[in-house]
């Protein structure tokens, strides 16, 4: 593995969008990557991509090392989250790789993601465009505000590209039902944006969210995700769906970091 060179640190001030973040849950940080880091993002997902698995499968890539735990420990991003969050400090829950290729039609339903997981408080993901993304390949789409509602969505299982098969806790009263937000479109601002390679979207654990099939032919929509805890986040065993999240080391209630989940910014303290 190649170390990181000073020139590969991701540089980005972000410092104009942290109330934009705070307000909608969700940004668009332009031109994010290093050509380093694009290019050596690209080849490791073309190369997990070989294998074969799909979709959902392909997440916690940085526990394979190489190029994946290299970008989320020591790119920088994890500084970008903090700041974005107006935060002290940044653990890293996981990664995946959103691959939807050429034909890949399955569009994402609306979802939200921190439902699924053992953790309570501020959750931010940074979803990395490694191609030109538009509606035609498979834009995500967010309806902005939606992180601030206080709703609790109930989990629901999805098939390989990312549609909907079944719900999770059905009996239990801390969730609620979605709902049909692709029948109500007219009612609500949905927004969403065209990225280049290496530019960034940032949301918010709670933000209502979906991305379009690749409708196209020719043109994948190979994106890369890092899942962040950031200053006040706590695990919280009773909530969520995802076992591969659990952590026997962390008490209920702890601050969300451990040797599973590492810390990767810390502000200097004064
Ligand atoms: O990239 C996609 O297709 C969906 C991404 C998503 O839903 C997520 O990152 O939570």
């Amino acid at each position: 593995m190649r170390g990181v060179m000073n020139k590969d640190v991701l540089t980005k001030d972000v410092r104009d969008l942290v109330q934009a973040y705070n307000t909608d849950g969700v940004v668009v940080v332009r031109n994010v990557l290093t050509a380093y880091w694009l290019e050596a993002l690209r080849h490791a997902v073309d190369h997990e991509l070989q294998k074969g698995r799909r979709y959902f499968a392909n997440r916690n890539m940085r526990m394979e090392g190489g190029v994946f735990l290299d970008f989320c420990l020591n790119s920088g991003i994890g500084r970008i989250a903090a700041d974005l969050a107006n935060a002290r400090c940044s653990s890293l829950i996981f990664d995946h790789i959103f691959a939807k290729e050429a034909g890949t039609k399955t569009r994402t339903g609306w979802h939200t993601d921190q439902p699924y997981w053992p953790i309570s408080g501020p959750i931010m993901t940074t979803w990395i465009a490694l191609d030109p993304v538009d509606d035609d390949n498979g834009a995500l789409e967010f309806i902005p505000g939606s992180h601030a509602w206080g709703k609790k969505y109930r989990p629901f299982k999805t098939g390989k590209n990312g549609e909907f098969l079944e719900y999770f806790k059905l009996d239990d009263p801390q969730y609620s039902d979605m709902p049909d937000f692709e029948a109500e479109r007219e009612r609500h601002t949905m927004v969403s944006w065209d990225l280049q390679p290496g530019d960034l979207l940032a949301f918010d654990g709670f933000m209502v969210h979906s991305a379009k099939g690749n409708r196209t032919s020719t043109r994948p929509r190979r994106g890369y995700a890092i899942r962040f805890a950031t200053e006040g986040a706590t695990y919280q065993p009773d909530q969520g769906v995802a076992e591969w999240l659990e952590d026997e080391t962390l008490q209920p209630g702890d601050a969300f970091a451990s040797v599973k989940f590492p810390l990767v910014y810390q502000a200097d303290l004064l």
